[in-house]
């Protein structure tokens, strides 16, 4: 099929599915345009089927804010039209959905009907979208979409109990390509390089937005050094780092704690980490999690959110409330203590995040594609 993705092309976790989604479609033979502001962080071009647009944004003095709706909107006119695009599938309510909504009627007038799937991914209705400044045009786009997925059971309640939705919500969890993590990588991986032999590695991957809780990352670290000889790996980039990094020195653990930035090589990181952190606010699903547990790493999390149907309490690692760092430190040093324990811990991890493989997960979307093209105007 021929089908447009919209998304944010940065290190967000939206924008990394949808990358990697895309991708994975063209893998499969169909045609895939991507139309977004940059071209998105983790997209390869490794497949003929994969066409990149850019959205143009022209920069007007009389503009506070510029419009970028419109320009997104008449990029995908434009593209659907050029491409004969049959899905339009945006990720991100906001302004995504209500743009593939102005789309949409633009290319009706033209007699082209072009299906629009909208995937919820979190931050786009637990902590912008309900905000009243955004709330009716993100309800609207949502039941005017022809199809709504959300990437976990809880973002679809939250969904449906923060807005008036009238559209059914299929639940699609996010996923990982497995492959990109095998066995060998563990054999490959130059652990020697970054910590001790007797070092246990803890990592955090984010955005370090406050929603993130980063300085609770780094209160846990420093609770688990004070009982085992560790070091802490920071990935990513974002507005709390700089606190973070107060934290660290402030706690004495500043020598202990690389940071690292916003990186493309997640699958290396990952390799040497013994335990994956994240005592997130809210995490709708918790990709960063799952690409931990896939690279066989504990995960030691908060319970909010769709956390829970990611991380299995005392299975894949530990789930406590948040903010509970006593609890979150305890936890930690449980499963790292014990090297058998730690191992078990690792393997469980990994057998989880087998459930959520691109093979798995990948037919759900094709579907919903094919079943709105079955019912297309011919
Ligand atoms: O929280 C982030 O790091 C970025 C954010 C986004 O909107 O891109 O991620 C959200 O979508 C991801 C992919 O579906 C989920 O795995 C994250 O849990 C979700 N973040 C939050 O809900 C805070």
């Amino acid at each position: 099929m021929k089908i447009g993705i919209v998304c944010y092309p940065t290190f967000g976790g939206s924008g990394v599915v949808a990358t990697e989604l895309g991708m994975a479609l063209a893998n499969k033979g169909h045609e895939v345009h991507f139309i977004t502001y940059n071209q998105p962080v983790r997209l390869d071009f490794i497949s003929s089927g994969l066409h990149f647009h850019q959205v143009q944004i022209e920069e007007y003095p009389l503009f506070h804010y510029q419009p970028y709706e419109l320009a997104l909107s008449s990029k995908m006119v434009d593209i659907v039209s050029r491409f004969n695009l049959e899905i339009l599938h945006v990720h991100y309510a906001i302004p995504h959905a209500y743009a593939a909504y102005m789309a949409k009627q633009m290319l009706k007038e033209k007699g082209i009907d072009v299906k629009v799937v909208t995937t919820l991914h979190g931050t786009d209705i637990t902590l912008v979208g309900s905000h009243p400044s955004y709330k009716s045009a993100v309800e609207f786009s949502i039941n005017n979409s022809d199809a709504v997925t959300a990437v976990s059971n809880n973002l679809k309640k939250q969904t449906m109990e923060s807005f008036g939705i009238r559209k059914e919500i299929e639940v699609i969890y996010n996923f990982i390509e497995l492959e990109k993590y095998p066995e060998l990588l563990h054999e490959e991986c130059q652990r020697i390089s970054i910590a001790a032999p007797e070092e246990r590695i803890l990592t955090h991957i984010s955005n370090f937005r406050p929603v993130k809780r980063t300085q609770d990352v780094i209160e846990i670290f420093s609770e688990v050094h004070k009982k085992i000889p560790s070091k802490l790996l920071l990935v990513g980039d974002g507005p709390d780092l700089s606190i973070a990094k107060k934290k660290a020195k402030d706690l004495g653990v500043y020598e202990k704690v690389l940071f690292l930035g916003n990186s493309v090589e997640l699958e290396k990181i990952l390799c040497y980490t013994d335990l994956f952190l994240l005592p997130s606010e809210t995490e709708s699903f918790g990709l960063a999690a799952l690409e931990a547990m896939a690279a066989k790493s504990a995960v030691v999390s908060t319970n909010s959110g769709g956390l829970p149907e990611v991380n299995v309490h005392g299975v894949t690692g530990f789930l406590s409330d948040v903010g509970d760092v006593e609890d979150m430190s305890k936890n930690a040093l449980f499963i790292l203590k014990n090297s058998e324990r730690l191992q078990q811990f690792k393997e469980a991890a990994y057998e989880h995040a087998r459930r959520f493989s691109l093979q798995e997960i990948l037919p759900y979307y094709e579907k919903i594609y094919k079943d709105l093209d079955a019912i297309r105007d011919k």
